[in-house]
């Protein structure tokens, strides 16, 4: 117990919390709670995380202890290289605790699963009390969410959009979608033209606390994935902020046109490059909606183009937490089309004629970002096809994108990318041919294969590998009323087509995979 009566609290925030509306810091008294911030290699090597997300954890929660010392807290920051540091959640906060002998420790929920169960060890063992509090920085809390999915068949994000978009009452007209329509998914699927300007985006250079960050990860954990330079991603609210100013007046009118291109010419295109900064903490959900509907409001933006952004964060990103902490820890271990070949070793060094492939990879690479149709149809669409184990695919998405924390990821790669939830989360596999690559990028025209050839040398592989991806998992998928055009379309194929598809399948998964 705490030797001192007038012991204040220990506020211990992760380093995706970096938010002051946090409620554990609302509550807090500066004069007489200490907040608690440690940098820990534990959590560097968990997975072993692109250069680029470290520097940026890193640098960023360093300067969120400048932001809250500014405030008048007082920040008991244990750096990577402080000689005690021990370098785990559990043993840093018992040091805390010994040291500064608070009368309570104060947290809020984290992002994974993984610490929920770290934060359950510690509640039994640290000798003071242990509070973890809700995580109010989303506009769904988890209770919300649980009670909408209670009793639903089926948890559709459609529908729970629908119920966000009148619980905030964003574009509605009474009761009514505005518009008339609650979705304009079908206008924002335009492929870009050649000839159209691609905006410049907004980076920021690295001030003398990043360069030291990336001086530090550059020594610690330099065989780690990824370019750690040029980094030009913003690590203080304050960039944060003109980041997302910048995408509302550079790229946000043709958000929602351009939304499924890919090019070789630019890796973010028309997106807002948001999610890293909104999952720190850096960025409020609530405010950045608004912002965007104030773009509307000032007509500085289409429907389409704010209705598609805002489905993303009040639709997509509080769904699929939601369904995260719903679903765990069983939804992790399903594996519902039973993958298990190997990762390729070109999702680490883009060495593939795959052109597609090679281009998602080296843009991740260099900066730890690719959008979500890359994440979602080139390399989460390869490996649902050629049937990777869920598992090595995960930790590969986790460690690659400077925006992947578990409750975000996980979803989004298990269900969406690969579903092996068997449609929990999406009502069918995003499966996909070259076709689909062809018309949605400008990949294929420098490629070693040819989209339009479905057999044979020189066509291209994601072409066989569909057809043999159907044929391989059709127990599982032809009762899936969403799947009958495509197994009608294998049923018109004869008996000698689909054996050489087999063939060619096998013998390409053997070349990239490995037999095992
Ligand atoms: P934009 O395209 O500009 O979208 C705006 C915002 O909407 C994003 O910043 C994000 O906060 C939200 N959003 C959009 N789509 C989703 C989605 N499907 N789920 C949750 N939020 C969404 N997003 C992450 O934040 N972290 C991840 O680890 C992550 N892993 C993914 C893995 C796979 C296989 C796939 C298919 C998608 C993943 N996503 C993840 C979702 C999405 O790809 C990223 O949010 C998006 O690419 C981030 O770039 P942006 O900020 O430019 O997004
Ligand atoms: C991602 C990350 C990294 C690399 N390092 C730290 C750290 O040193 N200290 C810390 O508090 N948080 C870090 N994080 C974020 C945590 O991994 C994150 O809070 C959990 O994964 C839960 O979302
Ligand atoms: Fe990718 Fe096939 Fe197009 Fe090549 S031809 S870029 S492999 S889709």
């Amino acid at each position: 117990m705490p030797d001192t009566p007038d012991a204040g609290d220990l506020i211990w925030i992760l380093g995706d919390q970096l938010s002051p509306s946090l409620q554990i810091l609302r509550d807090a008294d500066p004069k007489r709670d200490r907040v608690l911030m440690v940098e820990v290699q534990d959590e560097a090597i968990y997975v072993r995380h692109h250069k680029q997300k470290l520097v940026l954890v890193l640098s960023a929660m360093r300067h969120f202890a400048d932001e809250l010392r500014a405030k008048g807290f007082v920040v008991d920051y244990v750096s990577l290289s402080d000689s005690a540091n021990t370098h785990s959640f559990e043993s840093e906060l018992q040091r805390a605790v010994d040291r500064l002998k608070p009368q309570r420790v104060r947290v809020t929920e984290p992002g994974e699963w993984r610490v929920k169960k770290i934060f359950e060890r510690i509640g039994q063992s640290i000798e003071v009390a242990f509070e973890v509090l809700d995580d109010n920085r989303f506009l769904c809390s988890l209770a919300e969410f649980a009670a909408w999915a209670e009793g639903r068949k089926q948890l559709r994000m459609e529908f729970f959009y629908r119920e966000m978009r009148r619980k905030t009452a964003w574009l509605m007209e009474g009761d009514e979608p505005l518009g008339g329509q609650w979705n304009y998914d079908r206008e924002n699927r335009k492929a870009l033209p050649v000839d159209i300007d691609l905006p410049d985006r907004l980076g920021f250079e690295p001030d003398a606390i990043t360069r030291e960050v990336m001086e530090l990860v550059g020594e610690r954990f330099g065989d780690h994935f990824g370019d750690m330079e040029p980094f030009r991603w913003g690590v203080t609210r304050g960039e944060a902020d003109q980041a997302l100013d910048d995408f509302i007046r550079v790229a946000l009118p043709q958000f929602g046109d351009y939304q499924d291109a890919m090019t070789a010419r630019s890796a973010f295109v028309f997106h807002s490059l948001i999610a890293v900064y909104l999952n720190l903490g850096l960025l409020d959900p609530r405010a950045v909606c608004e912002a965007v509907l104030g773009a509307f409001q000032r007509g500085d933006a289409p429907l389409a183009a704010v209705e598609g952004f805002i489905r993303q964060i009040l639709g997509w990103r509080e769904f699929v937490r939601g369904l995260y902490w719903l679903k765990m820890p069983d939804y992790a271990e399903t594996n519902f089309l039973e993958a298990a070949r190997p990762l390729p070793s070109f999702y680490w060094d883009a060495q593939t004629d795959l052109r597609c492939l090679r281009s998602v990879v080296e843009e991740t690479r260099k900066h730890a970002y690719a959008h979500h149709i890359q994440r979602l149809m080139v390399t989460g669409n390869f490996a649902l096809l050629a049937g990777i184990e869920p598992k090595a695919v995960e930790e590969w998405y986790l460690l690659v994108y400077a925006d992947a924390y578990e409750w975000v990821e996980l979803p989004n790669t298990h269900g969406m990318a690969l579903h092996a939830d068997g449609g929990l989360l999406g009502s069918k596999p995003y499966a996909a041919s070259g076709a689909y690559i062809d018309r949605m990028s400008d990949y294929c025209k420098d490629c070693a294969y040819n989209p339009k050839k479905k057999l044979g040398e020189g066509a291209c592989p994601f072409n066989y590998l569909y057809w043999d991806f159907l044929m391989r998992n059709e127990t599982r998928l032809r009762k899936n009323p969403r799947m009958g055009m495509p197994y009608r379309n294998l049923d018109r194929m004869d008996a000698g087509r689909k054996k050489a598809i087999r063939k060619q399948a096998n013998t390409f998964l053997d070349s990239v995979c490995g037999t095992d």
